[in-house]
């Protein structure tokens, strides 16, 4: 038993009186009003998710578990010779609220080793798709397809639900899951783009470690890949990737169902797939100017020719977020402290468009916030280690999406949130409501 799902147990019995005595005592207590807007705009802003994993606030950005991203860096054990820590004590803590020590954080890279061996018809299923398929869809049936190896799917079928320990079957499955991800997600692109030659893990590496060895890529990648995934595990609980995994999970479906499902949300262009819309777009420029980093005069034109062409400016903006983006901060600040990044032209002209486009935006007058997020810095670090098959950066995404995911639907099933099921009313209803009928 590890010590994680002990820790974890405890948590977990400590906070259902919380949860219980909210609902029984408190359920009148109004959180606001729903306005016409919000039922047809996409539910902005309505109050009616709960997640403590991690919480968004407009002006400063994430918080995992109350710690902002440059006091989860500082807090957490580190990968010896290493500047980032390891995502398996990152897990730890999204999934505890605790801080782990080394030794509780090397038992969950143990664990992850036991079970990261990727089923033999998962690689079946994903040689039997065709190579042009998105690497986003092969990595959603990937996972959709080890549906069948789901603890919490077997009980159930075998009539051993029980609402009060059914969570344990969701940490198994989840963690199952999660241990598999980057060992798939390297499979995927090396068959996809790398000739179809493959690396195995090394059992000495942590997660990071072995994500890199087996993309083929040296070292600062291991860090890339511990920085990425954990900057973007987690956003609290309202974004399309989380929503689905938990709307889908709140049926009862298991973690395999539930985030396959969370993936095919994070694959549109509004969402995740902004990281790889925002390299092509600068990509396409540069390759415009033949290669030449632009003036700004250049640049500015290039915005509007996007904006006034009706597309919007991928990697700006956001739903929540009304100013820069912390992880679009802190994977600058990567790229300004690596020798040969800082100076590198893609990072230049990224740097650039952070100086213009807010601008721009502001003056087109349509966005609520004219600063980057996350997806605007992170394609030019892959690229620069030379992953430049821009397809594929929204599976990185989805692996670290994972780790929030994941830990939320543990906690759904561990609190017995009810199946998701919001109220329609018809257009009619609407106008009735606002006297124009
Ligand atoms: N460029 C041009 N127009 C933009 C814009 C941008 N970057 N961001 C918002 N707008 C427009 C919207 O399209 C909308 O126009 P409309 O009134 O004609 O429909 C208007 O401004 C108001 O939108 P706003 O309320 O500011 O933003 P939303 O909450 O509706 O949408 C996203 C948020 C993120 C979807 C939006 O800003 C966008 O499309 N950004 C570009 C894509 C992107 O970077 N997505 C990644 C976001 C995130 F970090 C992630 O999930 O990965």
């Amino acid at each position: 038993m590890s010590t994680l799902k002990e820790v974890l147990r405890k948590k977990i019995d400590e906070h259902r009186p919380r949860t219980v005595k909210l609902i029984k005592e408190c359920g009148d207590v109004s959180l606001g009003e729903v306005t016409i807007a919000q039922a047809i705009g996409g539910a902005r802003g309505v109050k009616c998710l709960v997640t403590d994993i991690s919480y968004l606030d407009p002006m400063e950005g994430i918080r995992f578990r109350g710690k902002t991203i440059p006091e989860t860096f500082a807090a957490l054990p580190k990968v010896p010779g290493s500047d980032y820590p390891y995502v398996e004590g990152f897990w730890y803590m999204l999934m505890t609220g605790d801080v782990p020590t080394m030794e509780q954080t090397l038992e969950v890279v143990e664990d992850w080793k036991k079970r990261s061996q990727v089923p033999e018809y998962v690689i079946d299923v994903l040689r039997a798709m065709p190579r042009d398929s998105h690497p986003m869809t092969m990595f959603s049936t990937a996972v959709l397809a080890m549906q069948r190896d789901s603890i919490f799917a077997k009980n159930y079928r075998e009539g051993k639900f029980n609402k009060m320990t059914c969570w344990e079957d969701m940490y198994e499955d989840a963690t199952n899951l999660m241990a598999k991800l980057a060992p798939i997600a390297a499979y995927i692109y090396r068959m996809k783009y790398k000739g179809d030659t493959h690396i195995d893990a090394d059992p000495n590496l942590d997660m990071g470690g072995n994500f890199a060895r087996m993309m083929g890529v040296d070292a600062p990648y291991d860090d890339v890949a511990r920085m990425y995934f954990i900057l973007h595990s987690d956003h609290e609980s309202g974004n399309v990737s989380a929503h689905t995994t938990h709307l889908v999970a709140s049926a009862l479906s298991d973690a395999y169902y539930s985030y396959s499902a969370g993936l095919n949300g994070l694959a549109g262009p509004l969402h995740g797939l902004a990281n790889q819309e925002v390299l092509g777009w600068t990509q396409d420029f540069m390759a415009k100017l033949g290669g030449e980093v632009p003036t700004k005069e250049q640049l500015e034109k290039a915005l509007w020719d996007t904006l006034n062409s009706g597309q919007v400016i991928p990697g700006y903006g956001h739903a929540v977020l009304r100013k820069t983006d912390p992880r679009y901060s802190s994977q600058r600040e990567f790229c300004l402290k690596t020798e040969g990044l800082k100076d590198y032209p893609l990072f230049k002209l990224v740097s650039m468009i952070y100086e213009v486009a807010p601008g721009v935006l502001q003056e087109h007058g349509k966005a609520k916030n004219p600063w980057p997020n996350v997806d605007a810095q992170s394609g030019v670090i892959q690229w620069y280690y030379g992953v430049t098959e821009y397809d594929f950066y929204t599976v990185l995404f989805g692996v670290g999406r994972a780790i929030g995911c994941l830990a939320n639907i543990t906690w759904d099933r561990a609190l017995g949130y009810a199946i998701e099921r919001p109220k329609s009313v018809t257009t009619a209803m609407l106008e009735d409501a606002a006297g124009i009928k």
